[in-house]
């Protein structure tokens, strides 16, 4: 077996990527990569191997996959929404140059598969054609953000290089549509837009309260816990590929909420833990709203049920069970 690659390891589908990769594959043969921006995990530090890389730097990722002999690519890395809407150019070196610099290195050292994220953020915008709720697989796709832009571009790349007539080029390239990911082992991260769900439920644990929503109350998003979106990336790279009429662009769903629902939900469950009279504010955000209104409320994700099997274990309430459990125990340092 080769080894696989996992960049943007210390980001949060990273972060919780590299330990189920090693769990299920062998702790020597998945290499955690970092820019070094962000400190990795320390159980990913300490765990098995690490390198440094800037996803930008062309010469540097072909001496890590020739130096380690790597034949699958788990490209994590990612400029999220709100941060490549802020600085565009960095949006466009993360999120394009990036990607490139890894389908084009990949080539040239035989690497056989790439795993990349898309996002809910490819789809839209919405009307007679494209439906808001349950948005189907194959619609069409004109975003209005970069991010979504640079997503589209992703899910066309796989097309390409998937299915490229001259041998040299065909990689296999894979890759799910994610809707905004809740996790608790990460801190939520302010560069995204789905990101208000992290941050109420940390802030529910730590505070008792939610102060700074930059979403309205009505505002409806799909969304997954990470483990759900870990199960995902690995069956569909595993999936076999005679089985798959779709590259890069699988949708995959699992509920959708407003911060409204999230706070009832957040008030129930939390009355588990202690939390009571939870209060959630408003400190709304145009550019955040802006992103989220151009955004999908539900997908259909049948194409991804039907060619690999795809299908959620955690409901909401669960979820949220399960990160409050674990942001106590971290709380009171049992984790
Ligand atoms: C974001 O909010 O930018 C991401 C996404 C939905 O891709 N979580």
């Amino acid at each position: 077996m080769g080894k696989i690659l996992v960049t943007g390891a210390a980001g949060q589908i990273g972060s919780e990527l590299v330990p189920a990769l090693r769990k299920k594959y062998g702790y020597e043969n998945v290499i955690a990569a970092g820019s070094g921006r962000t400190p990795l995990a320390r159980d990913i530090a300490e765990a098995g191997p690490v390198i440094s890389l800037d996803i930008t730097d062309y010469s540097r990722l072909q001496e890590a996959l020739a130096e380690h002999g790597i034949d699958t690519i788990y490209h994590m890395s990612g400029l999220l929404s709100k941060s490549a809407e802020d600085n565009r150019r960095l949006g466009f070196n993360v999120n394009y140059l990036g990607l490139f610099n890894v389908l084009e290195a990949s080539i040239a050292n035989n690497v056989g598969k790439v795993i990349v994220p898309s996002s809910i953020a490819a789809l839209g915008p919405f009307g007679m054609e494209t439906p808001r709720q349950n948005t189907p697989n194959d619609t069409r796709q004109r975003p209005r953000t970069m991010y979504g832009m640079a997503k589209v571009n992703g899910e066309l790349w796989a097309d390409y290089y998937s299915e490229h007539e001259d041998q040299e080029v065909n990689l296999d390239v894979r890759g799910v549509r994610f809707p905004g990911l809740l996790t608790w082992k990460t801190d939520p991260n302010p560069a995204g837009t789905t990101d208000y769900a992290n941050y109420m439920i940390f802030d529910a644990v730590r505070k008792g309260r939610y102060l700074e929503c930059p979403l309205g109350a009505d505002t409806r998003l799909p969304m997954m816990y990470m483990p759900d979106a870990i199960k995902a990336l690995i069956n569909l790279a595993e999936a076999d590929r005679k089985r798959l009429e779709h590259h890069g662009d699988y949708n995959v769903a699992a509920y959708s909420f407003t911060p409204d629902e999230l706070a009832g939900v957040v008030r129930k469950v939390g009355s588990q833990f202690g939390i009571s009279d939870f209060q959630m504010e408003f400190k709304l955000d145009p550019v955040r709203q802006r992103i989220a209104d151009s955004w999908a409320d539900s997908m259909d994700d049948s194409a991804a049920r039907s060619e690999w099997g795809w299908k959620p274990d955690w409901s909401l309430e669960r979820t949220v069970y399960d990160m409050m459990d674990n942001l106590v125990k971290k709380q009171e340092h049992k984790i």
